[in-house]
């Protein structure tokens, strides 16, 4: 099985002002697109590990009894694919609140400004490149940290809600050196709350 880009459910300007269409379209033309084609490749080498789900191989990657390299490479190029895949659904130009969701974070939390202060530090302060994200744990509570470069929370067992891209690639073109300003135009763009 070979991966391939997801479609994007919606046009590289539907989420103007907030993520430019340039940005959208080298994000998941070029980025994406780069991750899959270096996953395929690793799983060139392994037709067993290709059979498998994703999710399965991103929960189960120390176990895999392959070259560290190899690992790294699903590791890094299978998380790309997966966080991608997710960041795009979760995004859109009109809101579908998941009302559970919106219930869920305000029990956790005490309330959705404080979720978002907590995301927002989590997504400032990573530092270098990684993700933001909310995730639910094992035992069913919710939480918030960030990952560096490509890791998915997957690969502890938790399960991401939501999840931001904070490399420079997913907002350098608008907002430059401005992380910030990109975290808080994000969530007008992020549609589930
Ligand atoms: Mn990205």
């Amino acid at each position: 099985m070979k991966y391939t880009l997801p479609v994007l459910p919606y046009s590289y300007n539907d989420l103007e002002p907030y993520i430019d269409a340039k940005t959208m379209e080298l994000h998941y033309t070029k980025h994406h697109q780069a991750y899959i084609d270096k996953l395929n490749a690793v799983l060139d080498k392994h037709p067993d590990l290709a059979e498998k789900p994703l999710e399965e191989l991103l929960k189960g990657l120390n176990a895999l009894d392959i070259p560290e390299a190899d690992k790294t490479a699903i590791k890094n190029h299978g998380g790309g694919h997966w966080n991608h895949s997710f960041f795009w659904n979760i995004m859109g130009p009109k809101k579908a609140i998941d009302q559970k969701l919106v219930d869920d974070i305000t029990a956790a939390f005490g309330s959705m400004d404080e979720f978002k202060k907590k995301f927002n530090e989590a997504a400032v302060s990573r530092f270098g490149s990684g993700w933001a994200w909310l995730v639910r744990k094992n035992d069913g509570s919710l939480d918030v940290y960030s990952t560096g470069n490509q890791d998915c929370p997957l690969m502890q067992n938790h399960t991401p809600l939501i999840g931001l891209d904070v490399w420079e690639h997913a907002y350098y073109l608008k907002y430059q050196n401005k992380r910030a300003d990109y975290i808080e135009a994000w969530w007008k763009v992020l549609k589930l709350i």
